[in-house]
């Protein structure tokens, strides 16, 4: 009972949702199915040359076959929640607010929401993570024309709303808004491949569509929030809100106020760009319009009464942190960052952690500890923990060392540790879910990076699963750490 663990037990409230989240691109599969549209990730992954592996999502995990066998492997995990997302065209495949709704997509989702509740598990719904119909892109280029696209959303939203909103009580509007623009429209390596930075991808200004999309994601965001609060919350007595991504930043040289500057710069531009409209002044920080100028967008006043406080709760994911050093003029993609260079050691050569099996992430558990504190200062809003997890080198075939993993094991530990301590010093956490459930399509990798677990046999045809033994691990240690009276 010395372990440092032990003074952790019973420190998350009784009524803490936990369990592992996932999104349909990446996990679905059925990609052309029962009368689903193309979505623009279909598009992006049928173009040579935009995924690492070549592979494409037509399968994926198959979960939209395997749903029942799904939930009940997920209830031996011992979860009391799971987040997932809705395929915007599966529901309305062409997307438009004047389109026709597919009710076999429909179908599919009121199965495995019944599915869940009859097994206990509560879901959290994503309504947009990342997969617009293809459609609409070509109507008017998505989110770039937000006049044209908030219509479109609205309906879709009502729609999702009408239909689950009976058993659906927990909804999140966006997924990760932010790496959405930056990936899709600055770095031009995720759907729908827009940036002027690469010669590979053809077509956008990078300087200014990243922040007109986020934009209309902040101002979508907060009126689909309005239409839930004002027709359906009244009955449904649901919550609403948005997940945002944030890695932590630390300064690269903590004694050097120019880097610590930056470092909290880099915070701004890449959390408080959504969070400080969303929870806190109703508007961009002053660091990215001193920076940025007109380039980033105005809010009218309706459109600041309306985005600030539109969030019930702060939806976090999470991965890792960088050490963060000042740049003197923007270069690239660091113009987005706040021109600041992200790297893997600090001045004195000290690492940021241990390596994955994916490029940008590290294992870096006193990173997470202080940005938990960095969120709750600033927004003291509760905070939902929506993704937050690892990929492990060498993961590549079900082998008992595999199915062993400690790597992720001990990633879970260190990062649930500072879950628990922040909790105990006060910041208010009401969730936790595990980047994710089952091995599965990881965007622009393709099928190589294993974020599950559960391992995932993509070469049989029926995507046969395997249990990894951090699925196990983190069952009894959140049954360690959530109060039982
Ligand atoms: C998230 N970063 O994306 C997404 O929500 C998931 O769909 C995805 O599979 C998961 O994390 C793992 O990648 C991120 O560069 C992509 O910091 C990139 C970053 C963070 C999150």
């Amino acid at each position: 009972t010395s372990s440092p663990e032990a003074s952790l037990a019973g420190s998350l409230r009784k009524d803490f949702y936990w369990g592992y989240a996932t999104a349909a691109a990446q996990v679905e599969g059925a990609w052309n199915a029962d009368g689903k549209g193309e979505s623009i990730w279909d598009r992006f992954c049928h173009t040579p040359g935009k995924v690492h592996d070549g592979s494409t999502n037509e399968d994926a995990a198959r979960s939209y076959d395997l749903y029942k066998e799904d939930v009940q492997l997920m209830k031996s995990y011992g979860v009391t929640a799971y987040r997932f997302s809705l395929a915007w065209s599966r529901i309305i495949p062409l997307g438009g607010a004047d389109d026709p709704v597919n009710e076999k997509g429909v179908q599919y989702y009121n199965n495995l929401i019944d599915e869940l509740l009859a097994n206990g598990i509560t879901p959290f719904v994503t309504l947009f993570h990342w997969d617009i119909p293809q459609m609409l892109e070509e109507r008017y280029g998505g989110m770039l024309n937000q006049e044209r696209y908030t219509p479109d959303f609205l309906r879709y939203a009502r729609v999702c709303f009408e239909r689950f909103g009976d058993r659906v009580k927990h909804w999140i509007t966006y997924n990760e808004p932010g790496v959405y623009t930056l990936a899709g429209y600055a770095a031009g390596v995720h759907a729908p491949a827009r940036s002027s930075f690469r010669e590979r991808n053809e077509e956008g200004d990078s300087s200014t569509e990243p922040f007109i999309v986020g934009h209309t994601e902040i101002v979508t965001h907060a009126r689909a929030a309005k239409m839930y609060r004002e027709e359906f919350k009244p009955s449904q007595k649901g919550e609403i809100g948005i997940t945002l991504h944030g890695n932590y930043s630390e300064p690269w040289d903590a004694e050097d106020p120019v880097h610590v500057a930056a470092a909290e710069r880099a915070r701004e531009f890449e959390i408080a760009w959504y969070a400080d409209p969303i929870y806190g002044s109703g508007d961009y920080p002053q660091s990215m319009r001193d920076q940025l100028g007109d380039r980033l967008p105005t809010f009218t006043e309706e459109e600041k009464e309306l985005v600030k406080g539109s969030s019930d709760f702060y939806g976090m994911n999470s991965y890792t942190t960088f050490f963060i050093k000042n740049l003197d003029g923007p270069t690239d993609i660091n113009d987005h960052l706040g021109n600041v260079e992200k790297l893997d050691t600090n001045s004195k050569g000290e690492s940021r952690g241990p390596e994955s099996d994916t490029y940008w992430l590290r294992t870096a558990p006193w990173g997470y500890g202080k940005l938990l504190r960095w969120v709750w200062n600033r927004y003291q809003t509760p905070i939902y923990l929506t993704e937050n997890g690892t990929t492990a080198k060498g993961e590549t075939e079900p082998s008992e060392e595999i199915l062993n993993d400690t790597f992720r094991i001990d990633f879970y530990r260190g990062y649930l540790s500072e879950v628990a301590k922040a909790v105990q010093d006060g910041v208010d956490i009401r969730s936790y879910f595990g980047w994710t459930f089952t091995d599965n399509w990881e965007w622009a990798a393709g099928y190589s990076d294993r974020f599950g677990v559960t391992y995932v046999d993509f070469d049989t045809p029926e995507k046969k699963r395997y249990p990894k033994r951090s699925a196990y691990f983190n069952r009894d240690f959140f049954n360690h750490l959530i109060a039982k009276a």
